[in-house]
């Protein structure tokens, strides 16, 4: 891969080439996402540079085209009208050697600069990691690096060792603001903050915020800062938990940011990771994160494969100040075929006569009655063998993907790790659980709140169920609906 990076090698590369050859291929592969975004092969990382330029929504990702494995890092590139249907584009970013950026095109942002399509993204030499620029004269295809980069000499003597980078950048007034994730010494992550009147030349201020004081190794990636009603939100990704956080607070007069509540975005498994949101033309908060594999390096390396993008996740505040996560409504465009289950009693498990399918939209609401758990049934085999469980649990009121049976060849693949905060339902208060199930791929909004992740790998063709179960009482389903869900790339 060295050998390739950096020599231009994808001016002639065309991912619609490249999607196309690979079709055949990948139409046997049954964990292969169809509606999900997924570049043509190999290896997808970060979301980078999202923006809403001229209609167009444009999704930037870390891309190893190489390998379906993690090497050095380009930036991938497709556009839709609709947030939902992707055209690929070319690769817009490659190392380029004997520069700042010679071991990779790390994660970043795109801006609108008086008009002029700019990029800041972190530029990997050797092991030194600082910021650097880029501009597009043709509409954000290609992409002229900035002659001056690195856009700042070294990282400020606060941070510990080389992890200084990822970039949120916003403007007040005539002034740019950026902060750059890191790691301090004496342990912690933070998010530094400087200042620049042009995105050229930049001050360092102070640590906008840094937290988990004394956590050794700890690095804050992927930092995404900005304003949603009258608070100011946080979102980092935690190297040392692996899962990305979301703080909501203030932003001082000094320019500062003070939490008052925290939370986990994802409350699945350590599935999505290193999120990246920004403002569309109507003014919505939208997100897009990274959802890793949830099996082993050979087996994806061995698909061809590795790494999906979420669906994009409309993030808003509720009355309580809660941050709330929902499919943005751009999703409905992907329906096909409909059925629906009206309300029925649930106990034990029941998987539904007439629904089927790896590929689908489901809205369920319950009743959670006097059942201890309840919830979905995914990707079941006839005799049950093979299934995939989305829980609510009404004594810890905690939720899970549990996926200790998802797969016939293993045991307990993927569970959820449940650090996260509880979800205590009021009495008669319903539960709606809004799935978009992928083939491998779960993502879960749960009464327009909370977001849950997961990757499944059945083993069986015939695990297509979905059905309800009830444990330790009677839930009540109050309607069901469902869509099946064909390819975006047809
Ligand atoms: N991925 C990028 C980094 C970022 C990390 C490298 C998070 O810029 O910190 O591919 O997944």
């Amino acid at each position: 891969m060295e050998d390739l990076a950096g020599q231009n090698v994808y001016s002639q590369w065309s991912a619609n080439e490249e999607r196309a050859a690979l079709k055949e291929k990948f139409a046997s592969d049954p964990h292969r996402p169809l509606y999900h975004f997924i570049p043509p092969s190999n290896w997808i990382n970060d979301p980078n540079g999202v923006i809403h330029w001229q209609g167009q929504y444009h999704l930037f990702y870390q891309y190893n085209p190489l390998a379906a494995d993690f090497g050095v890092m380009l930036w991938g590139h497709a556009v839709s009208p609709d947030l939902v249907h992707w055209t690929d584009l070319p690769i817009a970013l490659e190392p380029t050697p004997g520069t700042a950026d010679s071991s990779g095109c790390w994660s970043g942002v795109v801006l609108d600069n008086g008009g002029v399509p700019t990029m800041i993204y972190t530029g990997k030499n050797g092991h030194v990691e600082l910021p650097c620029l880029a501009t597009s004269q043709d509409n954000l295809i290609t992409w002229d690096k900035y002659e001056g980069n690195p856009l700042i000499a070294a990282a400020p003597e606060e941070v510990a060792g080389t992890d200084f980078r990822d970039h949120t950048i916003w403007r007040e007034g005539a002034t740019w603001y950026q902060g750059i994730g890191t790691g301090l010494k004496g342990g912690g992550g933070a998010v530094m903050l400087f200042s620049s009147p042009d995105l050229y030349h930049w001050t360092y201020l102070h640590p906008l915020y840094s937290g988990d004081a004394g956590v050794e190794r700890e690095v804050y990636e992927c930092p995404s800062f900005f304003q949603l009603g009258d608070k100011h939100l946080l979102i980092i990704s935690s190297t040392s938990r692996s899962y990305p956080v979301c703080y909501v607070g203030k932003y001082t007069a000094d320019h500062r940011f003070e939490p008052e509540s925290q939370d986990r975005v994802d409350y699945g498994g350590n599935i999505f990771y290193a999120p990246q949101t920004f403002e569309d033309t109507a003014g919505r908060r939208l997100m897009w994160g990274w959802l890793r594999e949830g099996r082993s390096r050979e087996e994806h390396r061995a698909a061809g494969w590795a790494g999906v993008m979420s669906l994009p996740i409309q993030i808003t505040l509720n009355d309580a100040g809660q941050v709330c996560y929902t499919f943005a409504p751009e999703t409905q465009a992907l329906r096909g075929a409909n059925s629906e289950f009206g309300e029925q009693p649930v106990s034990g498990d029941h998987l539904l006569d007439t629904l089927q399918g790896d590929s689908l939209e489901i809205d369920a609401v319950f009743l959670p009655g006097t059942a201890s758990s309840f919830g979905l049934i995914l990707r079941a085999s006839p005799d049950g063998a093979e299934q995939t469980r989305l829980v609510y649990d009404t004594t810890s009121g905690k939720f899970s993907i549990d996926a200790s049976r998802s797969r016939n060849d293993q045991e307990g693949v993927n569970d959820s790790s449940l650090e996260a905060e509880t979800y205590t339902l009021q009495p008669d208060q319903s539960l709606r659980f809004h799935v978009f199930l992928d083939r491998s791929v779960i993502e879960v909004s749960v009464n327009d709140r909370v977001y849950l992740s997961g990757r499944i790998y059945p083993t069986r063709a015939d695990s297509q169920g979905v059905g309800l179960f009830a444990t330790g009482g009677e839930a009540t389903l109050k309607k069901l609906e469902a869509w099946q869900i064909g390819s975006i790339w047809e």
